[in-house]
């Protein structure tokens, strides 16, 4: 039955698991265990022993950071199944899962060291740049393996199966990303009275909720492919040039727009909190757009599902480009969701302790709402990487 680990527990849990206990090597008193929970929801071990180490990841019952808010445990079932589903596809850019326990709902992964979360890496400038290149390469190779495009359509409906379940998670997308920021809401921290006018201005802008409305739908009815769902810059480790993808527990069907969105608006973010690294952004967006159309393409040309099974490979290339414009679409759309649900929503980021007054944050802030709403409304306009970056005032 469940329980929460702690160091001592987790301990005795590994001894019991001679496969794990054998990859750290030593005795069980040689092992050093230190809590490094990061992100909003679950608990993360760090195991060292004298010939490997190990990284457990376990569920709790409710939101880490909010332990008032109650949350199913199934969702490491969800990251454990969304690492098989795309492993191959994307290796070596995430951490193998060694094992899940499923009524521990623990992942037992390859342990990432010395790398650092992404984020933190690019607050305190220590990125070596390009990054975003593996980024592309991955979410192209990931829906790849997840399309209707190259799959037979019993592999989509398989995943559309096996991922239906994770509506806690989903919900959470629904609330914090595409609703409350646009409403007064509870979860929404307080602004900063310099900045309520423009928060308020988001609750009343009907051509916004309009645009919203579409985002909306294109969230919960365009089942594309298997998305990460949650691919912001703190669900990525790097270490000079080895970049990984971790934390799949949001994964769900979904437009293939909605990762590349969630990435790109991390970036633009950071750019708005760091206006000096203005140039750094534009060659990170730039390099990952590329990366991942390159790389789409090649892997769509040869087809193998049943959408486009008619075409030869011209007119596939034809549909392809199209494809790609949607995804263009709804990558802009999604990336200014982020951007005004990182400054004003529940889980906001940490660049902006970038800014150094007051007066110098409310003005990233300002600016990545302004952004966001841009995006948000010109999504449909936007034709080729330009019309982005131009819309990011990146151009
Ligand atoms: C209650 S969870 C808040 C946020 O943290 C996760 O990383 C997701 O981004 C989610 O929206
Ligand atoms: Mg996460």
């Amino acid at each position: 039955p469940y329980f929460t680990l702690d160091a001592s527990s987790l301990q005795h849990w590994l001894t019991d698991h001679a496969d794990l206990a054998f990859r750290l090597g030593g005795d069980p008193s040689d092992w050093t265990i230190r809590e490094v929970s990061d992100g909003n929801l679950n608990t993360v071990f760090l195991v060292d022993g004298p010939v490997g180490s190990l990284c457990c990841k376990q569920a709790l019952p409710h939101v880490r950071v909010a332990p008032e808010w109650p949350m199913p445990l199934e969702r490491a079932l969800y990251e454990a199944r969304y690492i098989r589903a795309t492993a191959e596809a994307v290796r070596p850019a995430a951490p193998e899962l060694y094992f899940y326990d499923d009524e521990m709902f623990l992942l037992v992964m390859e342990c990432l060291t010395p790398h650092e979360v992404l984020r933190t890496a690019l607050i305190r400038d220590e990125v070596q740049p390009g990054f975003s290149t593996t980024i592309g390469q991955y979410v192209a190779r990931s829906v790849h393996a997840t399309s209707w495009i190259s799959q037979p359509f019993e592999h989509g409906s398989k995943l559309l199966a096996d991922f239906a379940g994770n509506t806690a998670l989903t919900r959470i997308t629904v609330d914090l990303i595409l609703t409350d920021p646009f409403r007064p809401c509870s979860r929404n921290p307080a602004p900063e009275a310099a900045l309520l006018p423009d928060v308020e201005a988001l609750h009343t802008d009907k051509p916004l909720h309009r645009a919203v409305g579409s985002l909306q739908d294109r969230f919960l009815t365009a089942r594309q492919a298997l998305l990460h769902g949650d691919l912001h810059t703190g669900s990525i480790m790097q270490h000079k040039d080895d970049v990984r993808v971790i934390d799949g527990e949001f994964a769900t069907m979904g437009p293939i727009g909605f990762d590349c969105g969630l990435y790109l608006g991390n970036l633009a973010l950071h750019a708005c909190a760091a206006p000096n690294k203005r140039g750094l952004i534009e060659a990170e967006i730039t390099a990952f757009w590329n990366s991942f159309t390159t790389e789409l393409r090649t892997l769509l040309k040869t087809g193998g599902g049943d959408v486009w099974a008619l075409s030869d490979e011209a007119q596939r290339e034809e549909l392809l480009e199209n494809f790609l414009i949607g995804i263009l679409q709804d990558t802009t759309g999604f990336c200014g969701l982020e951007m005004i649900r990182r400054t004003i929503g529940f889980a906001q980021v940490a660049d902006y302790t970038l800014c150094t007054t007051p007066e110098s944050r409310t003005e990233a802030r300002r600016k990545a709402l302004t952004i966001g709403r841009r995006l948000i409304l010109e999504a449909a306009n936007v034709a080729t990487l330009e019309n982005l970056l131009a819309l990011m005032l990146l151009a």
